[in-house]
């Protein structure tokens, strides 16, 4: 009895003592045209894991479109790689203000770009920032990053293994001919779960908001799959191509539109899956595709070859982040 009371006494003073918060706030200092340091941390001794909480950054335009670097582990080439804009899910560099949610937002005019997707590593990570490589001039740059040592990652009810990672999958601007299929990720083995998605389309109409999202949850999971939307602007929580105009809910946003020409619009929007997490057991693969078809009784989403083209779809430039972790 008093072993076993000793003994948990010891347990909670030492968990206590190693939720170490760590970080750094970097006000008017520069980003270089090079690749430079942001910010290092390792654990401390003792610490078994941390986790990134926290990233937000402002300053010159410049900023808005620089590279971001988290390189977990020693890593020699990151796993995860971003813009701002595309890290709190708003394409083409929306520069909409103020909107937030708990996990991504811009809270200023300029820059202001947060994110607090929770980032595990088990040694170390080190973050880097890069300008654009337009800009051959440093740029001001304001810069919070934060995390701490040993604190468990948990999304309601379901807590994440203490050896996850995560990974960003990307797209940019790659072209897609009409009903192509978009893999949004690939990971050919593993477990895991899709926290989080953002799609930028440039496109000719609005036609390829009629493409069904299919998440296979095991990699060798046929057609299909597990329907995960009936139409684009549905698997973002709207409905009849976003006839309500854009919106930044919690869980997913219409975030940019732009008519650039007759021919040409620019669109975006992001959803996040910490609410209703697609987990996959062996392998994943999360497609979109560019427009849809239906069969001859007029359903969608269950054609894989052939079937009537809904609408006149036409090619699209795609940019699109996947965050999943692994483990
Ligand atoms: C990590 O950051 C410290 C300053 O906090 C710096 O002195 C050190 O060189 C950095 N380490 C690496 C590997 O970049
Ligand atoms: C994608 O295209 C846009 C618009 O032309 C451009 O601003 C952006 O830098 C491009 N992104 C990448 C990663 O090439
Ligand atoms: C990592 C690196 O090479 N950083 C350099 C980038 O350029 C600035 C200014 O020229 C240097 O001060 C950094 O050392």
């Amino acid at each position: 009895m008093h072993v076993w009371l000793l003994l948990s006494i010891c347990v909670l003073t030492t968990t206590a003592q190693d939720l170490n918060t760590f970080g750094i706030g970097l006000s008017s200092q520069w980003l270089y045209p090079n690749e430079s340091e942001i910010f290092n941390h390792t654990l401390s001794s003792g610490s078994n894991f941390g986790v990134l909480t926290h990233f937000w950054t402002t300053g010159d335009p410049a900023i808005d479109q620089s590279t971001f670097s988290y390189y977990i582990d020693g890593e020699q080439v990151p796993s995860i790689q971003f813009v701002t804009y595309m890290l709190a899910g708003a394409g083409f560099n929306d520069q909409t203000a103020p909107w937030g949610t708990k996990w991504i937002g811009k809270g200023a005019q300029g820059g202001g770009w947060y994110n607090n997707f929770r980032v595990p590593f088990q040694k170390s990570i080190r973050v880097t920032g890069k300008l654009p490589s337009f800009v051959t001039d440093r740029k001001i740059i304001w810069v919070i990053v934060r995390g701490t040592e040993n604190l468990p990652t948990a999304f309601h009810g379901f807590q994440l293994p203490l050896n996850a990672r995560l990974t960003l999958h990307k797209i940019e601007n790659q072209t897609y001919d009409p009903l192509a299929w978009v893999r949004v990720a690939d990971i050919p083995t593993g477990r895991g779960l899709l926290l989080s998605h953002t799609l930028a389309v440039n496109s000719g109409n609005l036609n390829f908001l009629e493409g069904c999202y299919h998440a296979y949850t095991q990699y060798e999971q046929q057609f299909p799959g597990l329907i995960v939307s009936t139409g684009t602007e549905d698997y973002f929580d709207s409905a009849f191509y976003f006839n309500a105009g854009q919106f930044h809910f919690e869980v997913s946003g219409y975030s940019h539109f732009r008519q650039v020409s007759k021919d040409i619009l620019e669109w975006s929007a992001y959803r996040m899956h910490d609410l209703d997490p697609i987990f996959f057991t062996n392998g994943f693969r999360f497609e979109w595709r560019n427009g849809d078809v239906v069969d001859d009784r007029g359903f969608k989403c269950i054609v894989d070859q052939g079937g009537q083209v809904v609408g006149i779809p036409t090619k699209s430039i795609v940019s699109s982040y996947a965050w999943v972790y692994v483990w």
